[in-house]
């Protein structure tokens, strides 16, 4: 005898139609979205979450880092909720997907409980994670690292974006700065899901990603400064060229990751070269390097041959060489409970699965540090992510919301 709610199915074409409503807020260029945090398309892009959500009979807090949560009451009002949700800000030439997914994926499973009549013991939360990427303000996973408390909140205040803007001000600008203290909401589990950001779910032809673990990151901003002087008039012998730093430090990031293959990637994403004139040779450049591995000793070992080896490298150069970390985590073992609720979820429904590990970072890495937590991850074309070319068929997105969903009432404890 099924249990209730096990046939549950969410309603593909109502879950793609709000894809595509949320897609329509700060498109790209190339039809995609660039819908970055704290902009005036993030704030039109939470109003319409809001209208959603609310719509839904659930109640709205937001915290002091902008975070929205969304609760939907249990039966169980005493009980720590199950959250669940991603994030809507984009990266500047993005996708439709990346996050977003994540949280209308939740906001569809609630549609389709409260139209089935079910109810659940524990109370579910829908949550929106201020700044997952990291793209405007860094480092990434910045309110859900403030809510894990792994960074410090008037830093993450203080951070500023490439026009001297600081996050704060932003924040307040856009009117969703929050009054709940960041991390004073509990949870009993967290569940994210994900479009993959990688090739391996679509080439084995897999429907569902269990995502077991993650890799851990280090951003290392790094600045090269030289001399700024004429380009055609300064000898080339006196020439003290910060560009050359660049490039030489570029390839020596892809060298250090191509020696450590495959457990290891390494690139440089962000560059600003000063004065960045035609005809200057440049006397600054100021760029972060990307370094993941799954395994914390090999990403460990990156740094430091990047520390021991770049600084010489400069001085070669007669360049100086300054760098900072501004951003990191450690490889995510995500809850062995919550990974089981999720494969189980998959057998469930009949979809094919396999275990992964996620290459990109989420809001989920952070919250696995302070409660038990998994994702669930569906393929996308190509592999493709961080492209406004980014890409997923309806099918994909529809079974992992149904994964989501019953992971998640498995949580939760359907009652009645
Ligand atoms: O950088 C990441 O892995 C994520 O997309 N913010
Ligand atoms: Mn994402
Ligand atoms: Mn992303």
């Amino acid at each position: 005898m099924a249990a209730r709610g096990d046939n549950l199915t969410i309603d593909p074409e109502r879950l793609w139609d709000s894809l595509m409503e949320m897609a329509k807020i700060g498109p790209g260029v190339r039809g995609g979205n660039n819908r970055q945090t704290l902009t005036d398309a993030d704030a039109e892009a939470r109003r319409l979450l809001q209208r959603w959500c609310e719509a839904e009979g659930m109640t709205m807090g937001v915290d002091q880092m902008g975070t929205m949560f969304f609760r939907r009451e249990g039966t169980d009002p005493g009980a720590l909720p199950v959250c669940v949700g991603s994030h809507l800000d984009t990266q500047p030439t993005g996708g439709k997907y990346d996050g977003v997914l994540g949280v209308l994926g939740a906001v569809e499973m609630v549609r389709t409980l409260n139209r089935m009549g079910v109810k659940t013991r524990r109370p579910i939360e829908v949550i929106n994670w201020t700044n997952e990427e990291g793209a405007r303000f860094a480092p990434a996973m910045l309110a859900s690292g403030v809510f894990a408390g792994v960074i410090d909140q008037a830093a993450a205040y203080a951070t500023t974006d490439a026009e001297g803007k600081t996050f704060g001000e932003e924040l307040a600008r856009i009117g969703w700065q929050g009054d709940e203290p960041v991390g004073a909401r509990r949870m009993h589990a967290f569940f994210e899901l994900h479009i993959e950001q990688g090739p391996i779910l679509e080439a084995e032809g897999v429907d569902i990603g269990v995502v077991t673990h993650g890799q851990g990151l280090r951003w290392i901003e790094c600045t090269v400064t030289g001399k700024e002087s004429h380009t055609g008039t300064t000898p080339m012998p006196l020439r003290r060229n910060a560009g050359r730093g660049l490039a030489q430090i570029t390839e020596l990031v892809h060298e250090i990751a191509m020696k450590r293959q495959p457990n290891a990637v390494g690139a440089i994403g962000h560059v600003e070269v000063h004065p960045n004139s035609r005809n200057i040779i440049p006397g600054k450049a100021v760029f972060t390097i990307d370094f993941r591995s799954h395994l914390l000793d090999v990403l460990l070992a990156m740094v430091a041959e990047f520390d021991e080896r770049a600084p010489a490298l400069c001085d070669a150069l007669g360049v100086c060489f300054e760098s900072r970390i501004v951003g990191q985590f450690d490889p995510p073992a995500f809850d062995e409970g919550c990974v089981a609720a999720v494969r189980g979820a998959a057998e469930k429904l009949g979809y094919s699965h396999r275990d992964i590990v996620s290459g990109a970072g989420h809001d989920a890495c952070w919250v696995n540090k302070i409660y038990p937590t998994a994702m669930v991850m569906c393929p996308c074309k190509d592999g493709l992510s961080h492209n406004e070319d980014e890409e997923i068929t309806p099918e994909w997105a529809a079974k992992g919301a149904n994964v989501l969903m019953h992971a998640v009432l498995e949580a939760a404890e359907v009652v009645g």
